[in-house]
């Protein structure tokens, strides 16, 4: 397969510093080399330029804060995203969760627009609105944009997106999660959006509910995979800017990735929320790495 990695290096989406470094992180986890030795062709085109927040004003537009650089910057990951060959993979490497409104929307319109399923490995389900969001961190809100609700700027991607919105929200599986605004809930509820909880996820196992996430999303042409490094616990990923006990282990993550690589259905990928000045020795980026592996073909035997 041929892979083409693009970095997205901005935390402007998220409560802290430190995500933005989070393309370097992985990079020095030997990402690319790890799935050359898979046997896929992998070319690296670099980062996008996104603003440094110590050279902006922190206003915060009406619950939004950060929005033009935000806006700006997921909005050329799009595009970026949109300019590569239909047989290309993305791999795309955040940054806060915020860029996913960038890469997925690129992802459901490169070549031909086609209908795409996003499963969102995450320890939050990421779907306030500007007016239910406790924080106006737009990181919290990239699922609720993706699927048309929120500011407009962010659902349209300044322009980008003129007909239907990028995700429909039935094609959205949410597995992982453990944090919930009271807000947040009931916006997920009204959407119709599947999550996973990690109550799920004991009483269930990863097996059952990967195959229900297939069965759900059997319609979709596409399937992206967003993955936080804050769904895993932190434990196994300590380097997250918001870091929720409780998470997937290690294995279960792993076990997500395989079965989803077996499904032979996903076209794309986002990495986000590595932070690496909270981790240990790159841990939390090598973890991450490992993920990217499984998911793209990775056997034991
Ligand atoms: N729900 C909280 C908020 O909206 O502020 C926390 C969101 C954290 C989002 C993280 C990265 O996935
Ligand atoms: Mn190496
Ligand atoms: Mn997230
Ligand atoms: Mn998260």
């Amino acid at each position: 397969m041929n892979i083409s990695i693009l970095g997205i290096p901005m935390d402007l989406g998220a409560g802290r510093r430190g995500v933005d470094m989070g393309p370097s992180a992985l990079r020095n986890a030997h990402l690319a080399h790890a799935l050359r030795d898979l046997g896929h062709h992998v070319s690296d085109l670099g980062d996008i330029d996104v603003a440094i927040p110590e050279t902006l004003d922190k206003h915060a537009a009406a619950g939004l804060v950060f929005l033009d650089p935000i806006l700006a910057a997921c909005r050329t990951a799009a595009e970026r995203v949109m300019a590569l060959p239909e047989d290309v993979f993305p791999l795309t490497l955040g940054g806060d969760h915020s860029v996913s409104m960038g890469t997925v929307t690129g992802n459901g319109l490169r070549g031909r627009p086609q209908r795409t399923g996003v499963v969102w490995v995450d320890a939050h389900t990421d779907y306030n609105t500007p007016e239910s969001s406790p924080s106006g961190n737009i990181h919290g809100m990239p699922v609720a944009h993706l699927t048309g609700r929120g500011d407009e700027r962010l659902t349209r991607l300044d322009g980008l997106v003129s007909g239907d919105w990028a995700i429909r929200p039935e094609d959205v599986v949410m597995i992982g999660i453990r944090s919930v605004d009271a807000r947040e809930r009931e916006l997920l509820r009204e959407a119709g959006i599947k999550a996973y909880t990690m109550k799920d996820v004991d009483q269930l196992g990863i097996t059952r509910i990967h195959e229900e996430t297939q069965e759900r999303l059997s319609d979709v042409e596409r399937l992206h995979v967003s993955f936080d490094a804050d769904a895993l616990d932190p434990g196994v990923c300590p380097g997250v800017g918001t870091p929720i006990p409780g998470g997937l282990s290690y294995r279960e993550g792993h076990l997500l990735m395989e079965l989803l690589s077996e499904s032979g259905r996903v076209t794309s990928m986002d990495i986000v929320e590595v932070n690496p000045i909270l981790d240990t020795r790159n841990q939390t980026a090598e973890v991450m790495v490992g993920m990217a592996a499984s998911l793209l073909g990775q056997r034991i035997l």
